[in-house]
């Protein structure tokens, strides 16, 4: 059985940025949603029960087909939900401190300014619903891939794969109470309140 994290900071956290309403329903309706029916299709499967979602994700062409798509959904709502709250933080972090970090920013998009222009073109272009992350490839290089629905560069069906070090949620549904139809807006002001830290910690 999987269960919901608890955030690791409160609701109003990430105010004015990201509204603790928007954070609230994101959380405790959607994430939630996304545990309770990835538990649902388990249930039917006792032989994956002892399966780590990771595991899962990356081979999802193997699951049996009545539950696939269903694990896909949920599984990957879970894991990218999860994923995304850790990299955000209500106290600032200068990303351009962390040596780390900056040399890889710098090497593969120039600097900060360019990864973010280029970060929020990506999440503008992505149609419908979606993520778009920045990815460490396997021989140690920074992408910018996206994905629709909630798949991640993780799973065996994803377009461009890649260890994600940092991605961001553009369903509506993460954004709407705030900005409304204005993604673009809610892409320029996350920088905000990005941890970091943690993205560095999930580099090779
Ligand atoms: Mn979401």
């Amino acid at each position: 059985m999987f269960t919901l994290p608890e955030l690791p900071y409160s609701f109003n956290a990430l105010e004015p940025y990201i509204d603790a309403l928007t954070m609230e329903i994101h959380h405790d309706k959607h994430h939630a949603a996304y545990v309770t029916k990835l538990n649902e299709a388990l249930e039917k499967h006792p032989e994956l029960g002892d399966r780590s979602l990771d595991d899962l994700l990356t081979n999802t062409q193997g699951l049996p087909e009545d539950v696939r798509t269903a694990i896909r959904n949920n599984g990957g709502g879970h894991w990218n939900h999860s994923f995304f709250w850790e990299q955000l933080t209500g106290e600032r972090v200068d990303g351009s401190q962390l040596s780390k970090l900056a040399d890889a920013i710098n090497k593969y998009f120039g600097d900060y300014e360019s990864f973010k222009t280029e970060f929020a073109k990506a999440g503008m272009a992505r149609f419908g619903s979606g993520w778009v992350w920045l990815v460490q490839k396997e021989d140690g290089s920074l992408e910018i891939v996206t994905t629709p629905n909630q798949d991640n560069p993780l799973m065996d069906v994803a377009e461009k794969k890649g260890k994600p070090i940092f991605g961001v949620d553009v369903w509506e549904h993460a954004y709407y109470l705030n900005y409304q139809n204005r993604r673009q807006e809610y892409l320029d002001t996350i920088w905000n309140v990005v941890n970091w830290n943690k993205v560095e910690e999930r580099m090779n």
